[in-house]
């Protein structure tokens, strides 16, 4: 995705991405609370899934059926999911005028299928250019927080195997560069928060973007 905002009248689209465990739903969540009690729409969804179709694709993709087809064919499944999920949902409410709150968008499938997970960049840039389309995020996110706190989180949450465990040992180290550097190559659109703050301090520098990026003061 270019850097910088996208020709559309309406609405306003902001995504939340980093690594697992680094409060991106809880961020969502507050986000979505705060954002809805001024009065605006507010459309609080995820990927992948958030729409019916797009939702029955992400279980093949979490329960890891998908997984032995490769990473090129998940890179494909996100996509259709990605697709039905704008088609059906994101584009529809941006045109209302409504505020679009995504827990993970396409920048998650440049990180964990490109950048980790060894498919070509410039495919999955083709991919994300035919799918997103015009429709990218005005201000994107990124909670970065140190992998062993967010292990400690993850660890403290799960009752099932510990997701951390089924990467490589570094991988989720790299997942957090990966992001570093996205970020820091498209600062029009990307906010790096430091996640170690207590979900309330988080919450306020999100807000603090909100209103200086996209004008909308929610006080
Ligand atoms: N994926 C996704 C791809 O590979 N490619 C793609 O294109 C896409 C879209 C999705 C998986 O799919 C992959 C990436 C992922 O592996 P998921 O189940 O949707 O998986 O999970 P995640 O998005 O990774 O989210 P998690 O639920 O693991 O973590 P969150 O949402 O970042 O964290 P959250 O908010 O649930 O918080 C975790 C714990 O920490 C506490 C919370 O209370 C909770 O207990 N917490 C804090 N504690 C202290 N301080 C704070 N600031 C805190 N914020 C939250």
């Amino acid at each position: 995705m270019p850097d910088g905002s996208v020709p559309r009248t309406q609405g306003r689209f902001i995504t939340l991405e980093g690594g697992e465990g680094s409060g991106k739903s809880t961020l969502a969540k507050q986000l979505g609370a705060r954002i809805a009690a001024t009065g605006l729409e507010v459309v609080l969804t995820r990927e992948p899934g958030g729409s019916p179709g797009a939702e029955m694709v992400r279980h093949v993709l979490l329960s890891g059926a998908a997984e032995p087809l490769g990473p090129f064919a998940e890179t494909l499944l996100f996509a259709a999911a990605r697709s039905d999920h704008l088609e059906t949902k994101i584009r529809p409410a941006l045109a209302r005028g409504a505020i679009v709150i995504c827990d993970r968008f396409a920048d998650s499938t440049r990180a964990y299928q490109g950048a980790l997970g060894g498919v070509e960049p410039g495919l999955v840039s083709k991919i994300e250019r035919v799918v997103v389309d015009h429709t990218i995020p005005d201000l994107t996110f990124v909670l970065d927080v140190p992998v062993s706190i967010a292990r400690q989180r993850l660890m403290r949450r799960s009752e099932g195997p510990d997701r951390f465990e089924r990467e490589a040992p570094d991988f989720h180290e790299k997942l957090r560069v990966a992001y570093l550097e996205m970020a820091e190559r498209a600062p029009g659109r990307f906010v790096v928060i430091d996640a170690t703050l207590p979900p309330d301090a988080v919450l306020s520098k999100a807000l603090e973007a909100i209103s200086s990026r996209l004008g909308l003061t929610v006080t």
